[in-house]
């Protein structure tokens, strides 16, 4: 089956999923062996790559090596066109509904897609939220849009509809990486009551009890990558 549907099935049996993000322009690959080694010993499901700022053919290194040491999916969460790679199993392909930069709405998706029809990637439309979380971040500056106020909670609801209407497969509540205060538990919660699709939630989560708290909110899929970046001793908490 597919990454898609996978997550469709695990959420048919009250399974939680988790992605740990590797950032390929933070990764030091030097430990790479060990990294995924406790990745594969800890409760987590996918694997995303991906960054706001990434050199060329850098992620193209960093998802072969990965993939040498583990059989979890990889995903590219990509920043931009040049961190596609026939590497990976599966991409989301992102639109920032929450933003109104053309570019970011579908300039990068039709610059894509000469490097796309070479590939065997799943390719999974999703729809990309940025919300307020204290600070800005590497999303907010690199797409020059707004992230959304996180007392506005209907607009952030229908903006998620809105790309379930649209067509999209997922919906991404993010607040950026290294985000100072993560999605709260109260958007979760209202804009995963409206959706009939999966939900994603990422951004500024460090420790098991936010990780639960999201879950139990409705997240479906939670993605963590600063906490194991800075450090991987998180992953004990996460043992299988
Ligand atoms: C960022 O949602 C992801 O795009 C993960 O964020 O690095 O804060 O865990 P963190």
């Amino acid at each position: 089956r597919g990454i898609y549907k996978n997550i469709e099935a695990s959420i048919l049996n009250a399974e939680k999923l988790l992605a740990v993000l590797i950032d390929p322009d933070k990764f030091d690959i030097k430990h790479i062996v060990g990294f995924i080694e406790k990745l594969n010993q800890s409760i987590a499901t996918h694997i995303f790559v991906g960054g706001s700022t990434v050199k060329e053919n850098v992620t193209d290194f960093l998802v072969s090596e990965i993939k040498k040491y583990t059989e979890l999916p990889v995903v590219l969460f990509p920043g931009d066109v040049t961190q596609i790679t026939n590497k990976a199993d599966g991409l989301l392909f992102l639109s920032l509904i929450s933003g109104r930069n053309p570019e970011y709405l579908i300039g990068q998706h039709v610059a894509s897609i000469s490097k796309l029809k070479n590939t065997n990637l799943e390719v999974i439309p999703t729809g990309y939220i940025l919300i307020e979380n204290g600070k800005e971040t590497a999303v907010q500056r690199v797409t020059e849009t707004q992230p959304m106020p996180k007392n506005n909670i209907q607009n952030i609801i229908d903006t998620a509809k809105a790309g379930e209407f649209l067509g999209m497969k997922l919906i991404y509540l993010e607040a950026g990486s290294g985000a100072k205060y993560a999605v709260t538990t109260e958007i979760i919660s209202l804009v995963k009551q409206e959706l009939q699709i999966p939900l994603i939630v990422g951004g500024g989560i460090r420790t098991k009890k936010q990780l639960d708290k999201a879950y139990k909110a409705g997240a479906d899929l939670v993605v963590v990558g600063t906490a194991f970046e800075e450090d991987e001793s998180f992953f004990e908490e996460l043992k299988k």
